[in-house]
């Protein structure tokens, strides 16, 4: 099967493993991609050399096409736009921000650049700006996010724009992916489901954590004074719920809280495996992940379950 996003970037399925800080490294981007799917290298708060080594690992596992997200939060973002130039890299994917002042740069270097947008503006706008496409991400997703629905989103922005859409925020299986193309969306992009693949090297609670939620079990935090961000809940969000009723109460909130309270809990979630004081980002659909499975395994169910659902809807709707 074909899609304008298949065909752009010359990948087999039209799923990409979202660009996660700390969880998508060298190993499961080049797993992914290997597969069949783009494998995107989570760029997040690391520097140029860690980034360098990811793509090296990639490069190593597959010839296959993969990409790197550029995390606009990031103080190294500017190096990490210095380094996909250098070395070549074909597909750059942004979040968090808007890529607008490296958009001459990469367009020169012949890059696809696909920013991630949360809202039908900042999607006309990256489209004018001579963007790719747009990976549109609604507020289901783990990490940081904007205000609307998955399906809210994808729909608006598609409509919007001419551009094609990936659909991100939600997304963990057949049927979800089906449900991004009913949107119009003509890829999906998934994050929760891979954190827990065999390839990923996410620390076994963090992965157990995840395999051991339902639907209801994250929260959003800093949702008013910082960036809001989605994860498992725990003592660390916990203390964030505490710090937001407390700037409420007060006239002029101390907000560098929101600050320093992340700093450095994402490495002790995923990496030291920090489970209750470290940051434990996932989508709502964690609640559907229930086992550990290879990221082949992964894709291809992704591709063939939403096949099995689309021909059997088709099927109904043409009786
Ligand atoms: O970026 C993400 N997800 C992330 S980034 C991240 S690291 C982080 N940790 C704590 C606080 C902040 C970041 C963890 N998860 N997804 C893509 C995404 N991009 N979601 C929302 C946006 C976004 C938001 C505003 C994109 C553009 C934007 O533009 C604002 C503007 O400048 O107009």
């Amino acid at each position: 099967m074909k899609t304008r996003i298949t065909e752009l970037l010359g990948i087999d399925y039209p799923i990409f493993q979202g660009g996660m800080a700390w969880v998508a490294d060298g190993d499961l981007a080049g797993a992914v991609s290997k597969a069949g799917g783009l494998g995107i290298i989570g760029g997040g708060n690391a520097p140029k050399e860690v980034v360098k080594g990811h793509i090296d690992r990639v490069r190593e596992l597959t010839d296959k096409p993969f990409g790197v997200n550029i995390m606009l939060l990031s103080p190294f973002a500017d190096d990490i736009v210095d380094l996909v130039i250098e070395e070549k890299v074909k597909v750059v994917t942004t979040g968090a921000g808007n890529p607008g002042k490296y958009m001459a740069r990469f367009k020169e270097a012949g890059i696809t650049v696909i920013p991630v947008i949360p809202s039908v503006a900042l999607a006309k706008r990256m489209e004018k700006l001579g963007v790719d496409a747009l990976v549109a991400e609604g507020m289901e997703a783990g990490g940081h996010i904007g205000k609307l629905t998955t399906m809210s989103l994808v729909r608006q922005v598609v409509e919007a724009v001419s551009i094609p859409v990936i659909a991100a925020g939600g997304i963990g299986d057949g049927h979800g992916v089906a449900a991004a193309f009913m949107l119009g969306a003509e890829a999906a992009q998934v994050g929760t489901r891979f954190i827990v693949a065999k390839e990923s090297n996410a620390h076994p609670n963090y992965k157990a954590k995840i395999i051991g939620s339902k639907d209801i079990d994250t929260v959003v935090s800093a949702q008013h004074f910082g960036h809001a961000v989605r994860g498992l809940k725990n003592k660390l969000t916990k203390r964030f719920d505490e710090a937001e009723r407390e700037a409420f109460r007060q006239d002029n909130p101390d907000v560098s809280i929101f600050e320093t309270m992340g700093a450095g809990a994402l490495r002790a979630g995923v990496v030291d495996g920090d489970v209750e004081n470290g940051a434990v980002m996932a989508g709502q659909i964690a609640g559907l992940v229930h086992k550990e499975e290879t990221c082949e395994e992964i894709v291809r169910d992704l591709y063939e379950g939403a096949r099995e659902v689309i021909a059997q809807e088709a099927k109904r709707w043409s009786e």
